[in-house]
C-alpha cells in the first residue's frame, strides 16, 4: 500500500478517535516501532533487536486534507459527518553499529508500514543514549586514556566527566565525517565529592576521540588552552586545592548548586500567585486549548517539543502550525578542534527528546495544567516524560490605561497572558522555550536561554581573543544562538501574502516637503520565494495579510505583524562548513510555498552535516510564488553571546522574543473589552505612607 492510498479520507465510521494533531501516544509509539523493527529485521537480514528506533514522530496528515477537515471542525457539520484521517507515524531507524538511516512511514490506524526509504549516506541520524552509553563504557576502560589523564598529574580518585558531541564535519573531511564522538572532558571532582559539584569549573585539556561502532578509542586530541598574557589576570584567592600542582593547577570550584552555596539571602518574603476560582483556561480532547477567545491545538513532539495547530482567536483563523524549527550554536574559535564545535538541538537531539519535566513553584508559578511528553526509546519502547509542557496564566502588567486630562478619571485594564511552555536541556545548556498568547490577540514566541557556557581550559594568567575567561582558568568562548521560529500562516485563510513596510524620510522639495518633516511608509510585496534581511534604519517590518479580506476601517487587507529582533545573522565565513550547514541562520525572514513535510531549516539530519541541502535554503529556491498562496514564514534571530563572568557558574536568563500582533485584522483594539477589575483580592500599598 502507498502512503497516499493509506490517509484517503473515509467517511462514516471514525477509524481512530484520536484528533489528527494528537501528540503520538505510547501506544502509537510502540505500534510503529514494533512493526518497523520486525519489517527492518527481515529486510536487513538482523535481529529485530538489533534495530534502533533514533526518533518517532507523527507524520501529519497533508495539508489538502487538514483544511477540509477543520473546516468541517469549525463548521456546522454532525460530527457523525465528518471524515477520519488515520494516523501516521514516521520512523527514523538504523542498524545498530551502523550509520546507514532509513525512513519508515506506518499508518497506525492499518497498522502497517506504507513506505520505507534509504536515506543517502550524508544523512546521519542523531547521537543516541546507546552511542553515548557505548563511549562512556570505551572510554572507561581504555588505557590510552587513562594514561593520557594520568599525565595531567590529577590525584587518583578524581571523578571524570564527558559531554558528547558529534564529531562534525569540516573542509577536510567533506560531506561523510566519520561518526566519532567527542568527549569534551572536565574533572567533577574527587571522589565522594558532591554529585551536583560544577564540572565546567575544571576543564580537562586532552578530548578523547571515540569510534562507537569499533568501540575504540581512535585518538586524543589535545585541547588549545594557549592565551595571551594578561598581568590583569589576578591568581585565584580562594587558595590550593585538590587541582594544586596538577594540569589544571589555579582551577577553583564555582558552584550553583544550593547544597554547595553559602546561606541565601534571607530577606525575601513570600509572592503568591492566587487564583481562587481556577483557571480561565480549558483543555479538552487531550489537545484542544481554549482561553478567552484563543483556541489552539498542543502537540508534544520528539523533534520540535512544543507544536502547536490550527490557531485560532474569536473563531478566525490565524495559524495553521506554529513551532521551533531549528537552531544552531556554532562557536567562534579557529583552534581545532574547537572549530566544529557548532550544535543544532533538534535535529541532533531532539527539543522533545531532551525536555525537562517540569515542578510546580519553580518552573511555573500559580495554578498550572501539565501535558505529559511521551518519546520513543532507541528499543522501540516509548517513554513519557511527566509535566513536559506547562500551560499556566500570568499577570502581563498593564494591558492598556488612559487617564482623561480634564476629569483626571483613569481607566486601565490588567493584561493577562496564557504562556505554554517547555524546557529542553541539551548538555550545559538550558532552553525554557514559551509560546505567549495575549489578550490584544498577540502572540509572542519567547527563547531563555540559561544553564551553563560551555568552557574550556585555559593558560593561567592568560585571557584569549575567542572568549572570556569566566572562572579561574575556564574560558568561555564566543559563540551564537540562532533559532529559526516556523510560522505557517492562515490569516483569515490559507491564501496570504506578506507584506514588506519602510518608513522611509521624503526629499525636500518645494511642493510635500516644504518644511523636511516629511516621511512616508513605502509598500511591497514579496512574490517569489526567497529571503529578506532586517533593517532597523529604515524600520523595516514585515506583515503576513491576506489581500482578499479588508479591513473596512483602514481599507487595508487583514493582517498579523511579525515583530522580530534585527539580530546579528551568523558570523561564519559564507564558504565554512559552519555557515553551508546553517543556511538559515545569514537571514532574518525567509517565505517558502507551503508543502508537506517541509518543516526543516537545517535539513531533516543535521548531525554531522557538511552543507543545508534539505532545508530552508532549498525549499526557498524553488522560486515559486508566494503571493496570494499558501505560504510559510521563517523568522531567524539570535544572540550572539560573548560570555560575561556574570553567566558562570549559571547563566541568568537571557531572553529572545518574537511577537506575531495583528495589523488591521480587527475593527479596533481587540483588547477593549477586558474587564477594568477582575482582582477578587484587592492588591495592596507596600507600606504605610510614610514609611
Ligand atoms: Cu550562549
Amino acid at each position: 500500500m502507498t502512503a497516499d492510498a493509506a490517509i484517503k479520507p473515509e467517511s462514516g465510521r471514525r477509524l481512530h478517535r484520536l484528533h489528527p494533531f494528537s501528540s503520538l501516544t505510547a501506544h502509537e509509539i510502540v505500534t510503529a516501532a514494533t512493526i518497523v523493527r520486525q519489517n527492518a529485521g527481515l529486510r536487513h537480514l538482523v535481529d529485530a533487536d538489533s534495530v534502533v528506533t533514533k526518533a518517532i514522530t507523527l507524520l501529519e496528515p497533508p495539508k489538502h486534507l487538514m483544511v477540509q477537515y477543520l473546516d468541517i471542525e469549525h463548521g456546522d457539520t454532525l460530527q457523525d459527518e465528518r471524515f477520519t484521517i488515520p494516523r501516521r507515524a514516521e520512523v527514523q531507524y538504523c542498524i545498530k553499529g551502523t550509520t546507514q538511516m532509513y525512513t519508515s512511514v506506518v499508518c497506525l490506524a492499518l497498522a502497517q508500514e506504507s513506505s520505507q526509504v534509504t536515506e543517502p549516506k550524508h544523512h546521519q541520524g542523531i547521537m543516541d543514549p546507546i552511542e553515548h552509553a557505548v563511549f562512556f563504557d570505551v572510554v572507561g576502560s581504555s588505557p590510552e586514556w587513562a594514561a593520557a589523564v594520568s599525565s595531567l598529574g590529577l590525584p587518583a580518585d578524581v571523578e571524570l566527566s564527558y559531554e558528547p558531541w558529534p564529531y562534525g564535519a569540516d573542509k577536510d573531511t567533506g560531506p561523510n565525517p566519520p561518526r566519532y564522538i567527542r568527549g569534551v572532558a572536565y574533572a567533577r571532582g574527587l571522589s565522594g565529592s558532591h554529585p551536583e559539584t560544577n564540572k565546567f569549573s575544571f576543564p580537562l585539556p586532552l578530548c578523547p576521540v571515540v569510534d562507537v561502532a569499533k568501540k575504540a578509542v581512535v585518538r586524543i586530541d589535545p585541547m588549545p588552552t594557549d592565551g595571551i598574557a594578561n598581568e590583569r589576570i589576578s591568581s585565584p584567592s580562594s587558595g590550593p586545592n585538590w587541582t594544586t600542582g596538577t594540569a589544571l593547577d589555579g582551577c577553583q570550584p564555582n558552584d550553583y548548586h544550593p547544597d554547595l552555596l553559602p546561606p541565601s539571602r534571607q530577606d525575601l518574603r513570600p509572592l503568591h500567585l492566587v487564583q481562587p476560582e481556577g483557571v480561565s483556561f480549558t483543555v479538552t480532547d487531550g489537545s484542544l486549548v481554549e482561553w478567552q477567545k484563543w483556541q489552539f491545538r498542543v502537540r508534544f513532539d520528539f523533534r520540535e517539543g512544543i507544536v502547536l495547530h490550527d490557531v485560532r482567536y474569536d473563531d478566525r483563523s490565524l495559524f495553521y502550525r506554529l513551532s521551533l524549527s531549528e537552531m544552531t550554536v556554532p562557536y567562534a574559535d579557529p583552534r581545532s578542534p574547537y572549530h566544529v564545535k557548532q550544535g543544532f538541538d533538534l535535529g541532533d537531539a531532539g527539543a522533545g527528546a531532551v525536555a525537562n519535566s517540569l515542578r510546580l513553584g519553580c518552573d511555573c508559578l500559580g495554578s498550572i495544567y501539565y501535558f505529559d511528553g511521551v518519546v520513543n526509546t532507541m528499543e522501540g519502547g516509548a517513554i513519557t516524560i511527566p509535566n513536559a509542557i506547562c500551560l499556566h496564566e500570568e499577570d502581563g502588567g498593564v494591558l492598556w490605561k488612559h487617564t482623561n486630562d480634564k476629569t483626571k478619571a483613569a481607566v486601565s485594564a490588567r493584561s493577562r497572558v496564557l504562556v505554554i511552555q517547555t524546557t529542553m536541556t541539551l548538555g550545559n545548556y538550558d532552553y525554557i522555550l514559551a509560546w505567549r498568547f495575549d489578550q490584544a490577540a498577540g502572540i509572542t514566541y519567547e527563547v531563555s536561554a540559561t544553564g551553563i557556557v560551555s568552557t574550556n581550559l585555559i593558560d593561567p594568567g592568560t585571557s584569549s581573543r575567542w572568549g572570556t575567561v569566566v572562572s579561574p582558568r575556564a574560558l568561555a568562548q564566543n559563540h551564537q544562538h540562532l533559532f529559526c521560529v516556523r510560522l505557517d500562516p492562515a490569516i483569515d485563510g490559507y491564501q496570504n501574502s506578506v507584506q514588506v513596510e519602510e518608513s522611509v524620510p521624503l526629499p525636500l522639495d518645494d511642493e510635500v516637503n516644504i518644511y523636511g518633516n516629511a516621511w512616508e511608509v513605502k509598500k511591497r510585496h514579496i512574490e517569489k520565494s526567497g529571503f529578506e534581511d532586517a533593517d532597523p534604519l529604515c524600520n523595516r517590518t514585515f506583515k503576513i495579510v491576506n489581500e482578499t479580506k479588508i479591513n473596512s476601517i483602514s481599507g487595508n487587507p487583514t493582517g498579523y505583524k511579525i515583530i522580530a529582533p534585527p539580530s546579528q545573522m551568523l558570523l561564519a565565513h559564507p564558504s565554512s562548513v559552519a555557515a553551508k550547514r546553517a543556511k538559515f541562520a545569514q537571514h532574518h525572514l525567509w517565505v517558502s510555498k507551503y508543502r508537506d513535510g517541509d518543516l526543516w531549516a537545517g535539513g531533516k539530519f543535521t548531525t554531522n552535516s557538511y552543507e543545508e541541502t534539505d532545508g530552508l535554503s532549498s525549499y526557498v529556491a524553488r522560486a515559486e510564488n508566494v503571493r496570494n498562496d499558501d505560504l510559510v514564514v521563517w523568522v531567524t534571530m539570535g544572540i550572539t553571546h560573548i560570555p560575561r563572568v556574570e553567566d558562570f557558574p549559571v547563566m541568568p536568563t537571557e531572553k529572545l522574543r518574537l511577537t506575531l500582533k495583528p495589523a488591521d485584522f480587527f475593527s479596533r483594539n481587540p483588547a477593549i473589552d477586558v474587564p477594568t477589575n477582575v482582582q477578587n483580592l484587592p492588591s495592596r500599598h507596600a507600606m504605610a505612607a510614610g514609611a
